[in-house]
């Protein structure tokens, strides 16, 4: 007899804080990909009772593949999506474009620990100029250098960092979120950059629908001056 037909399905957590869920969300939304979503709020009893149906992962992101498995890890995740549905251009084609873009990505997942440490994602709020450490400005000429570098080694035409937006960029949404939101001082070039993942739809529908999810949550609010978020 044979098996049924099973759907994909990704477990993911409140728009507006999971930086995580938010890349493999843009990439689902993005490239139109075939997964169905399901979502539960950080620090709620929903959150534990959503992650013991895909064990054995205990954080968002996590994917049930239709043959049965569940992976978790973002950039795993990303991987996977992109080699189950070629035809999307979820990573460039051009070979040296597609080494820059993994390599990005990657030391993303890997590294800017003092970024996201002191500004976590919050896609509610908006910080005139937040006081940040010297390690964030440290992250932050490297997002800068990296950056800039993608573009040269690519001759990327357009607002993205390989030609069109792919995996590398979806993994940077969340830092632009945090460039913009806490008002973070970055090159031109950078800020430009910035204002193209303001300025996505995919990224302002991601954005809106988190505001819908319910109350703040404590954890993230900070006591700086706000203003109004600038996308
Ligand atoms: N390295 C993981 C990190 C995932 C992660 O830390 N997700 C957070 C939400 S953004 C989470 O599930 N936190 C819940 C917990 O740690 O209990 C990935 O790349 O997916």
């Amino acid at each position: 007899m044979s098996q049924p037909i099973q759907s994909y399905d990704l477990a993911l957590g409140d728009r507006s804080y999971s930086s995580w869920s938010m890349r493999i969300g843009l990439l689902v939304d993005r490239f139109d990909l075939p997964v169905p979503c399901q979502f539960a709020r950080l620090y709620t009893d929903a959150f534990p009772a959503m992650l013991a149906q895909f064990q054995p992962a205990r954080t968002v992101p996590a994917l049930r593949m239709p043959e049965g498995g569940v992976i978790s890890e973002s950039l795993a995740i990303a991987e996977e999506l992109a080699s189950r549905f070629p035809d999307r251009g979820l990573w460039p084609d051009a070979p040296g474009a597609r080494a820059t873009a993994r390599a990005l990505a990657s030391e993303m997942h890997a590294g800017f620990f003092d970024l996201r440490g002191e500004c976590p994602m919050n896609l509610r709020v908006a910080y005139a100029a937040a006081p940040v450490s010297d390690k964030v400005g440290t992250d932050l000429r490297r997002l800068e250098r990296i950056w800039a570098a993608a573009r040269t080694a690519t001759a990327s035409p357009g607002p993205w960092l390989c030609g069109d937006y792919c995996i590398a960029d979806a993994f940077f949404a969340p830092v632009a979120a945090r460039i913009a939101g806490y008002g973070l001082s970055v090159s031109p070039d950078a800020a430009r950059y910035v204002q193209a993942h303001l300025a996505d739809p995919a990224f302002q529908r991601w954005r809106e629908q988190g505001l819908t999810e319910g109350p703040d949550q404590p954890f993230y609010r900070r006591d700086y001056a706000t203003t109004d978020w600038p996308g």
